[in-house]
């Protein structure tokens, strides 16, 4: 496998990176290809919201971050863990509500946290994290500590209060925080152009004085580019971006299926967004410019594979959290602390 990239100057990144990012997108892909298969089977039971189709945004952003730079997520959280390196055997073992998955079973795919990589939670209630992602960026500047927040949320929790006063309040503050849309077109089961006039979020950020761009959310490089600006701004001291990915969710809303039988979308959409696969994109890119070869990729993935199924193995093989400390790991007494 070459370790230089053959064009340097085009792309302007490590060829070594580049790869590690196809294989972060795999690992997203193939670890919720499979979770797919374990909740038809009925194996998996906590509901759970895929992530297949948007793994570039999650590898674009967590690429240009440091080890010890926060993130915070949402319902569909599994690739942001996974992308800023979470374990993904705890993971599994989290949606099997294992005691050994990453929030100890008692999260769920919902509530998934690993502060040793910088996750610092994930949280259902829509649009919740992101001013939670604010406060923490206010306690790095206020402890003189040099690292970034990012919050990742939906088009549709930018219909929330909260995404507003917190773009005006890390603005004001010039706080080190990346707010990162996902804009999938579509909150549950409503699209984009149902519920606004204008299909302009990136725009948001504007009256605010927050830089703020529209990315194709699809082109893990786009991405990458766009959130490494965004990051220099930030640790200047320059404050907050806003980046609006564009992308698109192949499963429904929640669970395995496809959504094609609800009367929201047609097959057409879902069509014409799986031909434009940010993994095959990046694929047919490294493959033309001499990165990679086939094989090289075909191995990539079968080793991506295996580790998956090992994650299976370790999630069917762990203990159930014990009964008696059920409330263990949920509240904090504080009287201890
Ligand atoms: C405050 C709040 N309102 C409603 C819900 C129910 N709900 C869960 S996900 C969702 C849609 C979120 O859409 P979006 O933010 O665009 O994220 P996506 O699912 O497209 O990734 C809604 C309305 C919720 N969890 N929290």
């Amino acid at each position: 496998m070459k370790t230089t990239w053959p064009n340097e100057a085009k792309y302007d990144i490590d060829a070594a990176l580049i790869i590690e990012m196809y294989r972060s997108m795999l690992r997203i892909r193939e670890f919720e290809e499979k979770v797919a298969e374990l909740l038809e089977m009925g194996e998996i039971r906590c509901p759970t919201h895929l992530y297949i189709g948007q793994e570039g945004v999650a590898v674009g952003v967590c690429s240009a971050l440091r080890k010890d730079d926060y993130v915070f997520g949402n319902h569909r959280s599994h690739g942001h863990y996974l992308a800023k390196g979470g374990d993904m055997a705890k993971l599994m073992a989290e949606l099997y509500c294992k005691a050994t998955g990453c929030s100890k079973g008692r999260g769920g795919s919902m509530h998934i946290i690993a502060p040793e990589v910088g996750v610092l939670g994930t949280v259902p209630m829509v649009a919740s994290t992101i001013p939670i992602a604010v406060g923490s960026a206010l306690a790095s500047v206020l402890k003189g500590i040099d690292r970034i927040s990012v919050t990742f949320f939906g088009d549709g929790a930018t219909e929330e209060g909260l995404f507003h006063e917190s773009l005006n309040f890390a603005s004001l503050k010039k706080l080190p925080v990346v707010f990162i849309c996902e804009n999938n077109f579509y909150s549950s089961h409503l699209p984009l152009h149902e519920r606004r006039s204008l299909d302009s979020i990136y725009m948001f950020g504007l009256p605010y004085g927050i830089p703020s761009k529209r990315i194709d959310g699809n082109d893990v490089l786009a991405v990458y580019f766009a959130m490494r600006e965004a990051v220099k701004h930030a640790r200047k001291g320059e404050g907050p971006t806003l980046l609006e990915c564009r992308t698109y969710r192949w499963r429904g809303h929640v669970g395995p299926k496809w959504d094609l039988d609800v009367g929201i979308r047609d097959k057409a959409e879902l069509d014409y967004w799986m031909s434009r696969c940010p993994i095959k994109t990046l694929e047919r890119r490294i493959v033309n410019d001499g990165l990679l070869s086939y094989e090289d990729c075909t191995n990539i993935k079968r080793e991506v594979k295996q580790e998956v199924e090992k994650c299976v193995d370790f999630a069917r093989q762990s203990p159930e959290p014990s009964e008696d400390d059920l409330l263990k790991h949920v509240f904090i007494d504080r009287r201890d602390s």
